[in-house]
């Protein structure tokens, strides 16, 4: 008998805010490894913000999907059969691969999962991608030093909430900007910000004045639009924004001119400066090892927020733009239960 293998496809490119009909459910045989592949049954699937832009028909650091292909994202499963020498049935393995039951990659794509004592999923979250651009983004281009005041939006996420603990760690004060009073709870309580502020319910500008009476030294920046704009009011002489993601805009059709930042950048002598944690990709093993070591004996908290099952995944997807994951959000497809899952 022929197993089934459903994939999600592209069925047209979106217009501002995805529909779920952008994504297209199809049935296929499970595919064959051929000389130097592998076939991968996947148990965690990652949904990420730059998924959106690679919807889109535009030039990017992320190449465009074409119409009618296949998904592809970061994922963690277990060799289903290998025809490669490095791998065997039973391995766990990360790579980018395709949104599906089964998917076949050559093993030169695909990483053994190295993660300790951690679970599996963390390779797609605070052990993977995700933390990885919070320790580049925060440690060499924010350059938090102790006794600065480091605000960081969309402070829950996957990325925001390891941020923040790594300024805590470099001796910083943290003010998390969050989307409920839940997320800013897991920021105090768990991730020891100093101080966590609703976006929904306060006023963005006054909040973080008072939070920051001397002035924000870095501003770790994964949002953008307004509430960026309110953020920078209070910026300190010599302060940082790292744009890390502009996740407000990633839907818009047109971007919005916003406020001219020039006479503020002057009058602060200060510096904004984006990144993609690719341009780290040569000192990946150093985040991974220190990372791995300050999740393991608990100096930094995370959290994963799992969807069950591949039918979930594009609502799991969209929910990144309603604020519905707190950590890093991943859908299940198969394989061993989330032990962090809320
Ligand atoms: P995430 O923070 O886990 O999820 C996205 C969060 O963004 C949501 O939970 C939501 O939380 C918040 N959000 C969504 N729309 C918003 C809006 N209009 N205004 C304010 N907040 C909004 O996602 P992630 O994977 O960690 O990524 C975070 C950011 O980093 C994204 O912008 C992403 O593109 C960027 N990123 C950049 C790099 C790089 O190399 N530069 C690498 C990875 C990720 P609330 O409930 O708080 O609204
Ligand atoms: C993101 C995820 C990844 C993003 C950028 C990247 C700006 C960069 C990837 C790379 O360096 O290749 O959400 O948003």
């Amino acid at each position: 008998m022929t197993r089934t293998n459903r994939q999600y496809r592209l069925a047209r490119r979106p217009r501002g805010r995805p529909d779920p009909d952008v994504f297209e459910l199809v049935e296929e045989p499970v595919p064959t490894p051929d000389d130097g592949e592998v076939l991968v049954r996947t148990w965690y699937l990652s949904v990420d913000p730059y998924m959106r832009g690679r919807m889109n028909d535009a030039e990017s650091y992320a190449e465009p999907w074409s119409v009618g292909q296949v998904l592809k994202g970061g994922v963690v499963g277990e060799v289903a059969a290998s025809n490669h020498p490095g791998f065997e049935p039973g391995d766990v393995v990360a790579g980018h691969l395709d949104w599906a039951d089964y998917a076949v990659a050559p093993g030169h794509r695909l990483q053994p999962v190295a993660v300790g004592d951690a679970p599996v999923s963390t390779a797609l979250g605070v052990l993977g991608m995700p933390g990885r651009t919070a320790y580049f983004g925060m440690l060499d281009v924010g350059e938090p030093r102790p006794g600065d005041t480091v605000v960081v939006s969309a402070a829950a996420g996957a990325v925001g909430s390891v941020a923040g603990q790594l300024a805590s760690l470099a001796g910083a004060r943290v003010v998390g900007i969050a989307g409920s009073d839940e997320k800013v709870g897991f920021l105090v309580d768990e991730c020891g910000f100093d101080v966590g502020v609703n976006y929904r319910t306060e006023d963005v500008r006054t909040a973080v004045a008072d939070a920051a009476p001397d002035g924000v030294d870095v501003y770790f920046d994964n949002v953008g639009g307004e509430l960026s704009d309110a953020v920078v009011r209070s910026l300190a002489v010599g302060g940082r924004v790292v744009v890390c993601g502009q996740i407000a805009l990633y839907n818009a059709e047109t971007l919005p001119s916003g406020p001219r930042l020039g006479p503020l950048l002057i009058t602060k002598r200060a510096r904004v400066e984006g990144f993609l944690v690719g341009d780290f990709a040569h000192r990946w093993a150093e985040a991974n090892r220190r990372l791995a070591r300050l999740v393991t004996d608990g100096t930094i908290t995370y959290r994963e927020t799992v969807a069950d099952g591949l039918e979930r995944a594009p609502a799991a997807f969209l929910g990144l733009f309603d604020g519905d994951n707190v950590g890093k959000q991943l859908v299940r497809v198969a394989g061993p239960p989330a032990t962090r899952a809320d």
